[in-house]
């Protein structure tokens, strides 16, 4: 549930009762059309080297768009796809270039505190029209320059920052994606605009069954009129309106029979989708490769694939053999409980069978990737490892009357409920070399999505029981409280803290993205060896 002061209620309506078009973003496709893959900038030489302008846009209809404008030299895109090998250096510089913010202008955002310590980039308070970036998934360090958010700053109208970030030799394969992080903003920034795709190139090294197939890569995002304002939303695919209310579904061509290998991303602010892909209304088998951008110990069917809010999966679909066969790519229904928000069936694209090659606009393809196994890639084997200590946490929700939850928290257990402050001390401590079980409880009426920065988890146990798959997430849902006589849903998680480059402070939270600018997020600090 979202929930929102009445002061700030009645100045976001007023303010947004009178829309003026600003147009800073590319031109969205049209309803129906083909969807093409994002445009892709791959490393060369070992470097991908990028520069990236937030801007802001309002449509005719009153949304809120925010992008990342990148110029291909022919015209501008928004959030372009990045590709580096495992080992290459990711050199990005992003400029906020935001103007015209309707809430910003009118002050009506609550200002965030300064960021603690010592600045990275600018400085001054955060504001909705400030940016900065995170790396999703990613296994890299929590440094100034690197994929660090709580102290990190990009304010409008300076010159911008830079990131350095060296891939690791190790690093998982996959899709990762990339969106801003300032705490109090995120949602407004990522709301159906600011998030891309990163891949990290080689699943076909560990995974041949997609060798020589047709790659896709699909962004769902979420777009709300207001965030912060229950009401309808809109899903995207590739930035075309998806099949709700009354739009024509975004076109999806393969040839017939063809196999591809699709890569999707849920850049949603808060939608829970169980995708699938239907034959004439009928679930199809979808070969599941890789979760969180993790290739599976050994890839399995699935006919649902269930993405809560910022997890990725890759998988193999399989097109119909003839166009008389109806196709649907779709989310199903997912419930989120009482004090949740509907997550709604739609479809996202018609699988329109089609011999046209419709080849994604690149640069340049990326180089080989070099050759890589299953067991040399982090996190292998770690099933195996002893853990070196045990901790519980908790999601719980604060009630302030009848308009739903007031207050988010993610708790250790045995510490005072608190929401995030950016100057709070970490209330996890621990080092490098550290080994965890962390059993994640929900006690709120509302799914909640559970993120950890820097690394990724495997999963042991869900509501007690050993899982049969012990896949490597980023991002995992812990369902809704049904009330009182009923368990709390739990999720048993093994968490990694080995790597000594990701030795730091960073952050934990729910991917709602309302609930984290909230504050259900708090700070881990692993100290180095
Ligand atoms: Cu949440």
């Amino acid at each position: 549930m979202r929930s929102v002061s009445k002061s700030l209620l009645a100045v976001l309506v007023c303010g947004f009762a009178n829309v003026i078009a600003i147009a800073q973003c590319p031109n969205r496709p049209a309803p129906g059309s083909v969807v093409h893959d994002p445009f892709s900038i791959s490393s060369t030489n070992g470097v991908l080297s990028a520069e990236l302008t937030m801007k802001h846009s309002v449509d005719e209809l009153g949304y809120n768009h925010y992008c990342y404008n990148y110029k291909t030299g022919k015209d501008t895109v928004e959030a372009p796809t990045l590709r580096l090998n495992r080992g290459d250096q990711l050199e990005l510089d992003i400029k906020d270039r935001i103007e015209d913010d309707d809430a910003a202008a009118m002050g009506l955002m609550d200002q965030m505190s300064s960021p603690p310590g010592k600045p990275c980039g600018d400085t001054g308070t955060p504001t909705v029209a400030s940016t900065n970036v995170h790396y999703h998934g990613l296994n890299v360090p929590p440094k100034c320059h690197g994929d660090e958010v709580v102290k990190t700053l990009i304010q409008p109208g300076s010159p911008g920052f830079h990131y350095k970030i060296q891939i690791p030799a190790d690093e998982p394969p996959g899709l990762y994606w990339y969106h801003p992080h300032i705490h109090g903003f995120t949602e407004f920034q990522v709301n159906g605009g600011a998030a891309g795709a990163l891949i990290v190139e080689g699943m076909d090294k560990i995974n041949p069954e997609v060798s020589g197939l047709k790659e896709r890569v699909f962004v769902i995002r979420q777009q709300f009129l207001v965030p912060w304002i229950p009401g309808p939303y809109e899903l995207t695919l590739n930035y075309q309106l998806a099949n709700y209310p009354n739009y024509p579904s975004p076109v999806i061509q393969m040839k017939p029979g063809e196999k591809q290998f699709w890569r999707v991303a849920n850049a949603t602010n808060q939608d829970f989708l169980p995708l699938q892909v239907l034959f004439n209304g009928t679930p199809q088998k979808l070969k599941l490769i890789a979760l969180d951008g993790y290739p599976l110990a050994k890839s399995r069917d699935e006919e649902t694939i269930l993405l809560p809010p910022a997890s990725r999966a890759e998988f193999i679909v399989q097109a119909p053999t003839d166009s008389s066969i109806v196709a649907n790519f779709q989310t199903e229904n997912y419930p989120t409980g009482p004090t949740g928000n509907p997550d709604l069936q739609q479809v996202l694209g018609s699988i329109v069978i089609s011999n046209d090659d419709d080849a994604a606009p690149a640069t340049k393809p990326a180089r080989p990737s070099p050759s890589v196994s299953l067991a040399s890639i982090k996190f292998a084997g770690l099933d195996k490892q002893k853990p070196t200590t045990q901790r519980k946490l908790y999601f719980s929700e604060e009630f302030g009357g009848i308009n739903g939850p007031i207050q988010f928290y993610i708790t250790v257990d045995g510490q005072k409920q608190k929401v995030f402050e950016p100057n709070e001390k970490p209330v996890i401590t621990t080092q490098v070399g550290a080994v965890e079980d962390w059993t994640i409880q929900n006690r709120a009426l509302e799914t909640h999505a559970f993120h950890i920065h820097q690394i990724h988890f495997m999963v042991l146990e869900v509501d007690g029981k050993p899982v049969k798959n012990q896949d490597l997430r980023d991002t995992i849902e812990i369902p809704f409280w049904e009330g009182p006589g009923h368990p709390y849903h739990s999720v048993k998680l093994r968490m990694d803290f080995r790597d000594p480059t990701i030795a730091g402070t960073f952050v934990f939270h729910c991917h709602i993205l309302l609930h984290e600018d909230l504050g259900m997020m708090h700070k881990i600090l692993v100290k180095p060896q």
